[in-house]
């Protein structure tokens, strides 16, 4: 049987790219200098799309793959796939639940963990000889026993509460309707009372349009000058505007991200305050979710081509 060919859109692992080329014939779509033109060349084989997280499918791309049948996404959201275009021809999206959930929920709290007790500035407190130097090093804020407010609590965001519950914390949350989780949580529908009851604010919601900068002024002010916002979700769900100005001014204590508007590029202002933790958009990033995360990329590519059931349909 003739592989099917498909466009590789970003780069992966070795440990993915082997399997991945002996299952398909790969077009990869990122090492071309010249894009438009290579779409235009191979875009009338391609079958299947196999994306990079961040690196999707947009409309042009898929407009230019007229025998696409199937977009495999490596993540869990698939914002960076056009779905309406996908949808409109009928085209099968699949993405990478489950397996990167329990990887994300411990950064989200590492970092809060981190950020809150000053970890980074404490180590460099003992390598640049300040501790010998100064002394102590300044006091930080505690965690435990303190309010978290969990805002979407699909997998990742459940993952992150019962991490919390270990920490004794008063936990709420925000979503589109209470959800039976089997746990004293409490359900706050506006997130703007969400903020206004937590020292600490997680945001782990699905991007999507109606996301949008749900993350605004009001509900970073109403985090408040004690407040830290967590996020691990897409930069699109936090005005970044409104909380670079918060940050500066104070109106919010301090904010720990992986995900940055326009990544992995970030807005410079952020590198210039010392109560933002910075991250490279990492959460999912260890060994163990990101074989899992490649496996089920070429599974779902696999099972499409065979005839079988997608594993991880979204589409
Ligand atoms: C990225 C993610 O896909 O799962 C998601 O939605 O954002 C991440 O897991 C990962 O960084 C690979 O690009």
């Amino acid at each position: 049987m003739t592989k099917p060919h498909i466009l590789q859109v970003g780069p992966y692992p070795e440990w993915d790219q082997g399997p991945l080329d002996d299952a398909f014939h790969a077009h990869r779509y990122f090492e071309a200098a010249d894009k438009a033109a290579f779409l235009a060349e191979v875009g009338p084989q391609i079958r299947g799309i196999a994306t990079r997280g961040e690196l999707g499918a947009d409309a042009a791309m898929i407009a230019a793959c007229p025998k696409l049948e199937i977009i495999s996404v490596y993540g869990v959201g698939f914002d960076a796939v056009d779905l309406g275009a996908a949808r409109a021809r009928g085209i099968r999206v699949t993405n990478t639940p489950d397996v990167l959930t329990n990887d994300v929920a411990d950064l989200g709290v590492a970092m809060m963990l981190v950020q809150s007790r000053g970890m980074i500035g404490a180590e460099t407190w003992v390598r640049d000889g300040s501790w010998a130097a100064k002394g102590l090093y300044p006091l930080q804020r505690r965690v435990w026993g303190k309010r978290a407010g969990v805002l979407g609590l699909g997998r990742i965001g459940f993952e992150v509460a019962k991490r919390l519950a270990g920490f004794d914390m008063e936990i709420a949350y925000s979503d589109v309707a209470a959800k039976d989780h089997g746990a004293q949580w409490e359900y706050i529908a506006d997130p703007v009372a969400l903020a206004a009851r937590s020292d600490f604010l997680f945001v782990t919601l699905a991007a999507s349009a109606a996301t949008r900068h749900i993350v605004g002024a009001q509900v970073i002010e109403a985090l408040g000058p004690e407040g830290m916002l967590i996020n691990i979700s897409r930069a699109s769900n936090i005005d970044e505007e409104a909380l670079l100005a918060a940050l500066e001014t104070g109106r919010l204590g301090s904010a720990a991200l992986d995900v940055f508007e326009g990544e992995p590029k970030l807005n410079p202002r952020f590198l210039k305050l010392p109560n933002v933790l910075v991250q490279p958009h990492h959460a999912s990033g260890t060994f163990e979710t990101r074989k899992a995360m490649g496996q089920l990329v070429r599974d779902n590519l696999a099972a499409h081509f065979a005839g079988r059931p997608l594993l991880t349909p979204v589409l």
